[in-house]
């Protein structure tokens, strides 16, 4: 009765106080849980993905509760990578539907897409600056993979790395100052950040393994990325030093190409040979992750590859 003597029940009054106020807090909590976000919500935005389910490579969206699947494509080309404007409203994309692949936009819901760029070459992996006014991207265009930034409609394009190795797989930081991207330029391929003019890029996973697809948290202060370290791909958290602070799966599949939903959410593709599918990770404590409960993305597997999530308007 210790705890009890601390709240000095003396009387009965003080008792009753003593009980409203644990009444109070029961509530509280009560509150607080229901408030917990849950995965998946149909409000939460779509996902934009790739998939070759219906026979060849087309870009497809769905809520991230696996309803209202659409295909955003319907061409017998390749067409890989999809990123949404910041403003939810148009998707980018790879599409080899001219010779080469070449970056396009269409519409959110589909629709005719417009070239953004013409180059020689092969252009990939599309990224819009958090502002919507310039579109990062790879393109081997001399030879090996550059990252470049262009304005939104495909003009001045700037190339930001410039070495006889692969850079790809862009991702602007929520404030636009910083671009991370893979590279394999140390003999295996690393997670690297750079300032959006090129400036500055420095290695921040240093490991041995094939590490890739960054996708920056919200707050600009963790990088979620996939790495090879443990023998197949898994999930892995850093924050801007390298520093791992959490390993968010652990399977013997390829968990890869992690993208950031509201709420702490991530959705990412889970991989087995040729089998591949779109999964939901929700993470219930940023201060604590590693723990929480990966899903499929809906009842029945989606196959998808490259999710990525609308941002909220
Ligand atoms: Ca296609
Ligand atoms: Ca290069
Ligand atoms: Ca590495
Ligand atoms: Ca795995």
């Amino acid at each position: 009765m210790k705890l009890l003597d601390s709240f000095e029940m003396r009387t009965p009054m003080h008792a009753l106080r003593w009980f409203a106020r644990l009444a109070l807090l029961l509530a509280l909590a009560a509150a607080a849980l229901a408030h917990l976000p849950a995965a998946g919500q149909p409000d939460d935005g779509l996902i934009a993905f790739m998939s070759d389910m219906d026979g060849n490579w087309e870009i497809y969206s769905v809520s991230p509760d696996g309803r209202g699947l659409r295909r955003l494509t319907d061409h017998r080309a390749d067409d890989r990578y999809p990123a949404w404007h910041p403003s939810g409203e148009l998707v980018a994309f790879s599409s080899d539907r001219d010779g080469s692949f070449n970056i396009y936009v269409m519409p959110a819901e589909g629709g005719d897409p417009r070239p953004i760029t013409r180059g020689k070459g092969d252009a990939f992996y599309p990224a819009w600056s958090p502002d919507g006014e310039q579109i990062a991207y790879a393109s081997n265009e001399d030879g090996d993979f550059e990252i470049y930034v262009s304005d939104a409609d495909g003009r001045s394009p700037r190339r930001l790395t410039d070495n006889r190795a692969d850079d790809w797989f862009p991702a602007w930081s929520p404030d636009g100052q910083q671009i991370a991207f893979v590279t394999d330029r140390d003999g295996d391929f690393e997670v690297y950040v750079m300032n959006a003019d090129g400036s500055q890029q420095r290695n921040l996973t240093r490991d041995g393994a094939d590490d890739g697809s960054p996708a920056w948290h919200p707050s600009g202060e963790l990088i979620a990325f996939s790495s090879n370290r443990d023998g197949d791909y898994e999930l892995y958290l850093m924050d801007l030093d390298g520093r791992i602070v959490a390993q968010l799966t652990a399977n013997d599949r390829d968990d890869q190409d992690p993208t950031w939903g509201p709420n702490d959410q991530i959705a990412f593709s889970s991989s087995s040979g040729r089998n591949y599918e779109l999964r939901l990770l929700q993470l219930d404590d940023l201060d604590d992750p590693g723990d929480d409960e990966v899903r499929r993305l809906g009842q029945e597997p989606i196959q998808g590859g490259s999710p990525n999530w609308q941002p909220s308007s």
